[in-house]
């Protein structure tokens, strides 16, 4: 699944809103052995800004809207995050694919079913804080949430969001909530992760055997997982309370598993949307649900975390490739 994330025709303006971006925060590096243009800012489709990373291990894709990353492939792998043929590309419009950032809130807003599903950072701007060409040749990029176009309704006050994205042989995030008010908040978050597979239905998932998950698709049920997942039907469970023990996507197609390691996370999401869903939903592609299964970290219904004024909260995932 290759995506070229071309430059795209876009407004003056616009042009040098990129120029600018690629002065303070492009880096190119030359030599033998390393990649020139190692992070490079363009405009892309419905002229959202698209930043392409590119080193010795691994090249990546995110849009600045949303904090979303498109795409991750290590060298001589597959790409391992799905996006779909039919993923929209707007200002204020969530992506079917890649990691969108479900936060302050995940699922619906647990008062008012107005606001936005999966909370308003992943249709939100998003700024550059930081770019950087790690010791090993990883290329780090930190971005952080502009909440000052976001609607006062249901803006979360005095609270800061950043998100570090490390690209390399391996795909390190953190999502770190900084509240910076007087009084304690509480957030929903999740990385909603879709995940690349050469066949869902020859995919098999380990590590929450023995787990207790509710199921959204059977009345919020709470029930026990005793063996490995396989997906042979829409599938849309919430583990809660889960341990920081490694998650394996096993995909025998493709000769590997995608090794799932989390931090600060207690719950974890399995979606797949299968067909009637996939057509409900408009944007999953031919098919698309054929090739990709959401294993998303976070914090999510019993399991939303409170945090204290002048402290901060992280979300951390790890993503390997581990060969068959
Ligand atoms: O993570 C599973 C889920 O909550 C599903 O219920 C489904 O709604 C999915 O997220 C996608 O949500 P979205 O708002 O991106 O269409």
């Amino acid at each position: 699944m290759e995506f070229s994330f071309s430059d795209r025709p876009c407004s003056l303006e616009k042009m040098k809103e990129i120029s600018h971006l690629n002065t303070q925060f492009g880096i190119n590096v030359t030599g033998s052995d390393l990649q020139a243009e190692q992070i490079k800012f363009k405009s892309g489709a419905g002229s959202l800004t698209i930043v392409n990373i590119n080193n010795r291990h691994a090249k990546a894709s995110l849009v600045l809207q949303g904090g979303h990353l498109l795409s991750w492939q290590p060298n001589e792998e597959e790409n391992v995050i799905w996006l779909s043929e039919d993923a929209i590309f707007s200002k204020e419009h969530s992506i079917r694919g890649g990691i969108p950032i479900c936060w302050p809130w995940f699922g619906a807003h647990p008062v008012n079913h107005s606001f936005p599903s999966h909370g308003y950072a992943r249709t939100s701007d998003w700024d550059v804080v930081e770019t950087k060409t790690l010791s090993d040749g990883s290329s780090l990029i930190v971005l952080q949430l502009l909440q000052d176009a976001v609607s006062e309704e249901y803006r979360a006050r005095d609270v800061e969001l950043d998100l570090r994205v490390t690209v390399g042989k391996r795909l390190e995030m953190s999502l770190i909530t900084r509240n910076a008010g007087n009084k304690a908040v509480t957030i929903g978050q999740a990385m909603h992760t879709y995940f690349y597979v050469s066949d869902i239905q020859n995919v098999i998932l380990s590590g929450l055997e023995n787990q207790v998950y509710i199921d959204a698709l059977d009345r919020w049920q709470r029930k026990n997982e005793t063996n490995p997942i396989m997906i042979k039907a829409e599938v849309d469970r919430i583990y809660q309370d889960t341990p920081e023990i490694p998650v394996y996507i096993i995909d025998q197609a493709f000769k590997r598993q995608i090794k799932i390691r989390k931090q600060g996370s207690h719950s974890t999401v399995v979606w797949n949307p299968w067909i009637d869903k996939s057509e409900r939903l408009g944007d999953m592609g031919k098919n698309g649900y054929k090739n990709m299964i959401c294993v998303e970290t976070g914090n999510v219904a019993d399991d939303v975390v409170m945090i204290e004024p002048e402290t901060e909260h992280s979300l951390s995932v790890c993503y390997e490739i581990e060969s068959l």
